[in-house]
């Protein structure tokens, strides 16, 4: 089904035109695939890069494309729609840049055109074994040495973990709590910076995240990004620009689900006549399509705040919150109306059903969403 999209500019619409033809041509055929393999696309992420999609919110003066985030989470949402490991790879490399883009120093400033050219693959690393959610408890430590940050301890759940380039780690430089947090940038190369195996994921097998061990890996001095116990507030404020990024590949993935359910219900017929003129499946139908419309206008008014430098959290977690619960509702319902078509490998919606959860439960659950929610509404 063709999404009537209101794009701000003629630009825009040729950006999503061009988004739809590389998803054809580049990824289509890939994506079975490489989930099945469980391989990396790491060739289709530098084509993406040199398309320009790999640096679309940034500044055109920083190497970006300049585009507001009303425009690229549409381009997130069509690439989701074919490949959910590719669009959240853009997702996570997009948020990875933000440190460096709106907190480094002019010198780290000048890898800037890697990053955002897809010449170079970043990661973001927060989490930890023992603090997921509660981010600010974390343990790993930078000790500050003459030329280098000593740093030690463990990395969890690392989307590109021994894939990326450079790595945002967020390290304990001071006290306990959110002040004593900062943010450090590492090359991959770094010694005693040690990627683990990838984790078995239930889906998004492509971009499976792994634990980076920390011991003594030495970073630069120089590549303090931001001020010393700045790191919560830069991961919070990354995370924020994430989490409408992770809402769009939500929205992305639910109207892939919705347009093969849509595909099947008019072909497949018993009694006599197609499936979908049933109301019992009409009207699923139409609830999913109701349902992602709404995390769609969600999701950009999000956006479209964000772009008028307006307060945003709240609305993304709302849109985050929103927008993965309706890809989890849609696609378990895509799976129902395929009956046991949709239990197969034989049709997308089986992976995509798996695909969804994940969703539910990256950069930030669904029950941190709420908590962003609750305390903005309590004061
Ligand atoms: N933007 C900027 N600063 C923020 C912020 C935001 N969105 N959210 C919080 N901060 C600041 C606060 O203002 C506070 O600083 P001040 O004391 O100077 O005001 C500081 O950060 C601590 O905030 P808070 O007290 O709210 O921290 P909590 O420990 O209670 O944690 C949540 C807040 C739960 C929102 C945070 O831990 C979180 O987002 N957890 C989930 C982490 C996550 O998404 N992980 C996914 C892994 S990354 S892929």
């Amino acid at each position: 089904m063709t999404v009537d999209r209101l794009l701000p500019t003629p630009e825009a619409h040729d950006l999503l035109d061009l988004t739809r033809e590389l998803a054809t041509r580049e990824l289509a055929g890939k994506v079975d695939d490489f989930e099945a393999r469980g391989e990396f696309p790491r060739e289709a992420l530098r084509t993406l890069g040199r398309s320009g999609l790999l640096g679309l919110p940034y500044p055109e003066e920083a190497g970006g494309a300049g585009q507001p985030y009303e425009v690229y989470v549409q381009v997130l949402e069509v690439l989701a729609g074919t490949w959910l490991g590719i669009a959240e790879a853009v997702s996570v490399h997009t948020l990875s840049c933000l440190p460096v883009a709106f907190f480094g120093t002019a010198e780290q400033r000048k890898m800037l055109p890697d990053m955002l050219g897809g010449e170079t693959l970043g990661a973001f690393a927060l989490s930890e074994p023992q603090g997921g959610s509660d981010a600010a408890s974390l343990t790993t430590r930078a000790v500050a040495e003459p030329d280098a940050w000593v740093v030690t301890g463990t990395k969890a759940w690392i989307t590109h973990g021994g894939q990326a380039d450079f790595y945002n780690l967020f390290c304990r430089t001071g006290g306990p709590g959110p002040k004593g947090i900062s943010c450090l940038l590492a090359d991959a190369a770094t010694p005693g910076l040690l990627p683990q195996q990838p984790e078995r994921l239930m889906g998004l097998r492509s971009s499976a995240p792994a634990q980076i061990v920390l011991e003594e890996a030495r970073v630069p001095r120089d590549r303090l990004v931001g001020a010393e116990g700045e790191g919560f507030a830069i991961a919070m404020k990354a995370l924020d620009a994430g989490r409408l990024g992770i809402a769009a590949c939500a929205v992305g993935l639910a109207q892939g689900a919705l347009d093969h359910a849509i595909g099947y219900a008019r072909e497949r017929e018993q009694f006599g006549q197609p499936i979908g003129r049933f109301q019992g499946l009409g009207f699923m139908l139409a609830d999913m399509g109701t349902q992602i419309s709404a995390a769609r206008a969600l999701l950009l008014n999000a956006a479209r705040l964000k772009d008028a430098g307006r307060p945003f959290s709240t609305e993304a977690a709302k849109a985050k919150l929103f927008a993965t619960d309706v890809a989890m509702r849609v696609t378990t319902d895509a799976v129902q109306i395929l009956g046991g078509a949709g239990y197969v490998s034989d049709h997308p919606v089986e992976r995509w059903f798996r695909e969804a959860k994940v969703l539910q439960i990256v950069e930030g659950t669904n029950q941190i969403q709420r908590m962003v929610i609750a305390r903005s509404l309590l004061g």
